[in-house]
């Protein structure tokens, strides 16, 4: 009989830039603490919740597209590996990057403007009572911005009506996020979100639709 191939577990990403280097938007150790203690047990946790199950080995989109049928410890750790995931790729040291002609085409049409969705964005985040995310999405209706709660994300079959579409851009407003630099002022933190977004990131999520 043929051996399977024993399925990979799931990794924790390296940071792409220094704990130091979103200074002084993001902390140093926020950003340590932030990776390499939350997102490295979301990791752990979620390997744990699939070790013997018939989903291991599949990918996180496909674990988000049935959420609604697995434990909730694979929603909630599933969810924190992708949200995070994605989270850092978004941000970057290299102030003043820009979208492109298209996106910002996009964001006018849905927003009025770039400060009119910075506002709305803003709005989103501030509403997420508790732990949570906001996002921007890229809908079949053009862009929209939701916010999730916990570690759920627009790709969860979960939050179809409440979110939807692809995940373009995610905040993660959770406490432990900004907890060590602004304490309980999450609006500050979601202005200096800002200063540190990559939108060279954004704008090629927006045009290849990945
Ligand atoms: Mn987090």
């Amino acid at each position: 009989e043929p051996l399977k191939p024993k399925p990979m577990p799931f990794e924790l990403p390296a940071l792409p830039y220094a704990h130091h280097a979103l200074e002084p938007h993001f902390d140093a150790m926020t950003m340590e603490i932030h990776h390499s203690k939350h997102h490295a047990a979301y990791v752990n946790n979620l390997n744990a919740a699939l070790l013997g199950t018939p989903h291991e080995g599949k990918s996180l989109e496909e674990l988000m597209a049935i959420v609604s049928t697995l434990p909730v410890a694979v929603r909630n750790n599933g969810g924190g590996h992708f949200n995070h995931s994605l989270f850092w790729t978004l941000l970057t040291p290299q102030a003043g990057t820009k979208p492109t002609a298209s996106l910002e085409a996009a964001i006018t049409e849905a927003f009025g403007n770039m400060d009119g969705f910075k506002e709305q964005f803003a709005k989103a985040a501030m509403s997420r009572f508790g732990s949570g995310w906001a996002w921007l999405c890229r809908t079949e209706n053009g862009l929209k911005i939701c916010s999730t709660a916990n570690q759920d994300n627009p790709l969860m079959d979960t939050e179809k009506a409440n979110c939807g579409g692809y995940p373009l851009l995610g905040l993660d407003v959770w406490e432990h996020s900004y907890y060590l630099k602004y304490q309980n002022r999450r609006a500050d933190y979601v202005t200096a979100f800002w200063n540190v977004l990559n939108w060279e990131l954004v704008s090629a999520r927006y045009e290849s639709g990945q």
